[in-house]
């Protein structure tokens, strides 16, 4: 398949986050990439750099205020005191119900919570700029599938998928799937979906379309009764205003096996046949792997085969967007088997 490459995915590199109180190296690492990278060009797939610009279709679905933050956060973290080159900074405070999150603050680390919805999302010297790339990485994407071709991998970190319009979380700053669908409508497409299969939900990209018809966005995922992020992704949400019926959640339980899983695909697929959509856009998270380690379902390796196989059988161009996955030495040749099974 053809594969754009983050250019700078290697610059975003936090050294540790927050688990249960203590500090531990980033799930969300480079090596992942790598072996990303390792097992494409082992298989034969060429990867080339993005050759599009996001900076247009950022300012479309981001605040330009946040995103002006994103670029200055770590300079404004530096001016705090120089010693902070060895630290990374967390938010501490948010502004939850009752507090006003219509002004913005002068103390940093109360901006720094005002964007964001955990403080789980490791900021780094380089983050703005593997964000921008892997921005750039998807939006050229979509610009390829517009091109006229039939499919597309986007390989980036950090992911997408929790990010919103004006806010970071879950390891994400700028919303990858949202930007590639949002390309593709503003390059004359009516209907695009997006089918999120991360273990965790896509917030950020539910809540970009809620009340859009012209995006379809369908996730299956962790109940967040139980998994990150908690407090979006229940079966219920549906949409609003005109995008009601253009947002379906399945939820389901911790230990989940593939059987299970690809029951709620199989709906997911009859709802995109009846939405009768120009494009595919897959947030392709593969923390549903077995051996994840901060995930809970059972899917393994050789399933993933499947996976594409019945995403093709919509016979959609799409476009794969790169998401979780933290079982870093298998992340690679699971990666690369959704994208073959796609095209057998
Ligand atoms: N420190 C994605 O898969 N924190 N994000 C889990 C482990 C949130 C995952 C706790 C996980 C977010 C894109
Ligand atoms: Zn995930």
């Amino acid at each position: 398949m053809h594969c754009f490459l983050s250019d700078s995915y290697r610059d975003h590199n936090p050294k540790y986050e927050y688990f249960r109180g203590e500090k531990v190296p980033c799930f969300e690492s480079v090596e992942r990439l790598d072996n990303i990278v390792k097992a494409l060009q082992a298989r034969g797939h060429k990867t080339v750099s993005p050759d599009h610009d996001a900076t247009g279709v950022i300012h479309t679905l981001h605040d330009p205020v946040y995103v002006q933050f994103l670029e200055t956060a770590w300079q404004q973290w530096l001016a705090l005191d120089p010693a902070n080159e060895a630290l990374q900074p967390f938010p501490s405070v948010w502004p939850t119900r009752t507090l006003r999150d219509d002004v913005v603050p002068d103390n940093f680390i109360a901006k720094l919570g005002l964007y964001s919805m955990d403080n789980g999302t490791p900021l780094a010297q380089g983050t703005w700029r593997a964000a921008k790339s892997g921005a750039d990485a998807a939006v050229s994407a979509a610009q390829y599938l517009l091109n006229g071709n039939g499919s597309v991998f986007s390989a980036s970190r950090p992911p997408g998928h929790h990010a919103g319009r004006d806010f970071m979380g879950g390891y994400c700053f700028l919303n990858n799937a949202a930007l590639a669908a949002q390309t593709l409508l503003e390059q004359g497409m009516k209907k695009v979906v997006i089918l999120d299969i991360d273990y965790h939900h896509g917030n950020g990209t539910q809540s970009l379309f809620y009340d859009r018809d012209d995006v379809l966005f369908i996730s299956l995922h962790g109940d967040p009764k139980t998994e990150f992020p908690f407090y979006l992704g229940h079966g219920d949400e549906a949409g609003e205003g005109k995008g009601e019926g253009y947002n379906i959640n399945y939820p389901m339980p911790a230990g989940t096996n593939f059987d299970q899983w690809l029951q709620c695909l199989e709906q997911a697929l009859e709802n995109i046949h009846s939405f009768q959509p120009e494009a595919l856009v897959i947030s392709l998270g593969l923390d549903t792997f077995a051996e994840d380690p901060i995930s809970k379902f059972t899917i393994q390796s050789d399933d993933f085969f499947k996976v594409g196989h019945k995403l093709a059988s919509l016979r959609l161009p799409t476009a794969f967007i790169m998401e979780g996955g933290y079982a870093t030495e298998a992340l690679g040749t699971n990666v690369v088997n959704v994208l073959e099974g796609f095209e057998q």
